[in-house]
């Protein structure tokens, strides 16, 4: 079955082996450099929130000292075979909206939790469930240790929930988001393995199976007018930076939208 029909049927596709040990390396060296600092920076706030993650890895702010090495990250995560393998399932038109690293909670309480990810924006759940099939919204997992990290509903990224995965979702009717859901699949994925899904299908992390986690998720997608206003520019390349990027199709087409 080909990757498209894949994830149209499913709303994810694993690809096993699909990057090799020095482009992980690569990938790794640049995160840790980020993340290792704003994790040891920011414990306590990381504790209280009960943060699962990390956003906005490419930010200016956090190459205040190394500013050679952003363009380095730019480079790492957008490798050709990478863009290829996107443009090939979902056309040209792929801007790059963001990075997420997601790690176990330092705080235990924190339970993982059934979500779309639209969910905590300001767009109401009638317009999400309206809008479904108009957007484009992928995040291109790339894990950096390996994990049973992630479960996820199959076909949720094309119907909306039933009774139950809605009253869970959002915890009304007594539920907790934390709840089993029917028909849900774990995936497991070692180093070098990638995961394309929904960001809008129903998902949760998994931090029990899980001694230690470090998932990069690259959050790209297609225009849409109600959620293009989402992105950060500061996570963009700048115009002398963009120049150096060897394949930065993602990033100028972000920047040709904006
Ligand atoms: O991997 C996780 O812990 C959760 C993943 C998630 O919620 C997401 O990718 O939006």
């Amino acid at each position: 079955m080909s990757a498209r029909k894949e994830y149209d049927d499913m709303g994810y596709v694993v690809v096993r082996n699909f990057l090799s040990d020095i482009e992980i390396s690569s990938i790794s060296k640049h995160v840790n450099g980020v993340f290792d600092s704003w994790m040891s920076s920011n414990k306590s706030e990381i504790f209280e929130h009960q943060l699962v993650n990390m956003h906005s890895l490419t930010k200016q702010e956090y190459f205040t000292n190394t500013p050679d090495e952003r363009v380095g990250f730019f480079n790492s995560i957008s490798p050709l075979t990478l863009t290829n393998l996107i443009e090939r399932m979902f056309g040209s038109e792929i801007y790059f909206h963001n990075t997420q690293l997601f790690f176990n909670p330092l705080n235990k309480k924190r339970l993982p939790y059934w979500h779309r990810d639209m969910q905590y924006s300001p767009l109401s759940d009638d317009i999400q469930k309206a809008e479904q099939n108009n957007m484009v919204s992928l995040h291109i997992r790339i894990p950096l240790v390996k994990e049973k990290g992630v479960e996820i509903i199959p076909g949720t990224h094309k119907r909306w929930d039933t009774e139950l995965e809605r009253d869970v979702r959002l915890e009304l009717n007594g539920h907790s988001n934390n709840e089993q859901l029917p028909n849900a699949k774990l995936i497991e994925l070692d180093v070098g393995d990638i995961l394309i899904f929904s960001s809008q299908m129903i998902h949760r992390g998994n931090y029990q199976l899980n001694d230690s986690r470090k998932a990069l998720d690259l959050c790209v997608g297609k225009y849409h007018h109600l959620t293009f206003g989402f992105l950060d520019k500061q996570i963009l390349p700048r115009k002398e930076e963009m120049e150096l990027i060897k394949n930065n199709q993602w990033y100028s087409c972000a920047t040709n939208y904006s």
